[in-house]
């Protein structure tokens, strides 16, 4: 038998800590706390490893005992640790469009979840699914991205994202909605290229279906498997919003490998003009039409869309971002600089699943003395620890006779206040 380990729930300390003790959890009418001031809600991500995936590369989990891959042991396991941490919202990858329809599907519904669905293209019958409890959120609406392009030769891998804008039920007051984001970025770890691209791409769709009124975007939260370890170029750039990519070599971009194959360098820029995405991972017809407002240039704008931007945007090595995005976790444990893995099979184990969110920003206005605020983010009050990859070769590795993907889920507590 396979032992079982423990993953402990960490409270984060924010820097508002002493207006959220005064606010308490005690003293509160627990049926208008939501409504009061804040909005709670929790957040899992998980690759649940399809079944075809494992039998086609069964070499990876040769480790592993052969009744713990059976689909029929793995499900009800996955189901029960779903059912156990009880998020507000699940990010599901790999899930399997058969075991989806017969099983996934109805499984979550019994337990109160709304799902979307989204298939990748292609061949490989797995895709992303978005969960979100019924109590919690209403549906605004459902945006699936596909990163197949038949026009542009560099798109031609079947991975998507799926973006849905949520609104909290909250009976007291009228809030801001939350767009929730889930993608698997193609495995290929010399196709550096294509990730930064299909990365630009869900991006994009974000800035779109995120876009308040004011001009400002509601909070994010934006989940999945990157294939991308942290500290890679692909990961800075998410959490710096910029990139500056001149020499960098494609098989780099994620840092899954140290290997010398795939070490032609980005071209510049990554992507072709037709893709319609700038280098600022936005649609360019929303900046043409900032362009057509802000200059009135009427001849511009009445050029092709996609000519005016290829003029007015600089060729360079640059990329970036108008998200301010933290990750839930830190990727290191910080008493023994020991890292976290979120995968963990007989070739590798290592952290490719992240939660990324909106996270506060703090603005300063330009005067000395002035006061510090905050602006439009989520805070992070909690994250369930993930392991070492010695913790997990204690348990045989992954999946076992209780983990049954070879990925751990994520799970967060977040606050939205209002
Ligand atoms: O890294 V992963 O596993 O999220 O755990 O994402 C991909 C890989 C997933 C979807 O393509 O299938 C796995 N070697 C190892 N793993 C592979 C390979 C491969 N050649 N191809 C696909 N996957």
């Amino acid at each position: 038998m396979e032992g079982t380990i423990k993953r402990n729930w960490e409270y984060i300390c924010n820097r508002n800590k002493e207006k959220s003790d005064i606010l308490g959890d005690k003293n509160v009418d627990p049926k208008c706390e939501d409504s009061e001031n804040k909005f709670d809600f929790s957040v899992m991500s998980y690759n649940i490893l399809s079944q075809d995936l494992l039998e086609d590369n069964s070499h990876l989990y040769r480790h592993c005992r052969r009744p713990v891959l059976h689909w029929s042991f793995r499900f009800p396991n996955i189901l029960k640790e779903i059912k156990h941490f009880d998020a507000d919202v699940l990010c599901l990858q790999e899930v399997q469009e058969d075991h989806y329809g017969t099983e996934i599907r109805p499984s979550l519904e019994s337990l109160g979840y709304h799902c979307e669905y989204k298939m990748r293209t292609g061949r490989k019958p797995d895709g992303c699914a978005i969960c979100f409890k019924h109590s919690k959120f209403s549906l605004l609406s459902v945006n699936p991205v596909e990163f197949y392009r038949p026009d542009i030769p560099l798109l031609d891998r079947d991975n998507i994202g799926l973006v849905l804008l949520l609104q909290p039920k909250i009976p007291c007051a009228s809030t801001s909605s939350i767009c929730v984001a889930n993608t698997h970025l193609l495995y290929n770890p010399r196709r550096g290229d294509i990730k930064l691209t299909q990365l630009a791409m869900l991006l994009a769709e974000i800035s779109s279906v995120a876009h308040q009124k004011d001009g400002s975007f509601c909070p994010v939260v934006m989940c999945g498997d990157f294939n991308s370890v942290p500290g890679s170029p692909l990961y800075s750039f998410i959490k710096e919003g910029k990139l500056n990519y001149e020499g960098l070599a494609i098989g780099k971009v994620s840092g899954q490998e140290q290997s010398s194959r795939g070490q032609r360098i980005l071209s510049m820029p990554i992507w072709p003009p037709n893709l319609g995405i700038s280098q600022s991972c936005v649609y360019e017809v929303q900046q043409v039409s900032k362009v057509e407002k802000t200059d009135g240039d009427v001849t511009q704008a009445q050029l092709g869309e996609t000519d005016v931007l290829v003029t007015a945007e600089k060729v360079s090595s640059h990329l970036q971002h108008h998200f301010s995005l933290s990750s839930v976790y830190s990727h290191y444990f910080p008493d023994t600089g020991i890292p976290e893995v979120t995968t963990c099979h007989s070739r590798s184990a290592i952290t490719v699943d992240y939660i990324f969110y909106s996270s506060e920003k703090e603005v300063t206005a330009e005067q000395p003395g002035a006061e510090t605020s905050l602006i439009g983010g989520l805070k992070l009050l909690g994250r369930l620890s993930l392991l070492t990859e010695q913790d997990l070769w204690t348990v045989n590795g992954l999946p076992n006779e209780n983990n049954s993907s070879d990925h751990l889920p994520l799970l967060a507590k977040f606050r939205l206040e209002l």
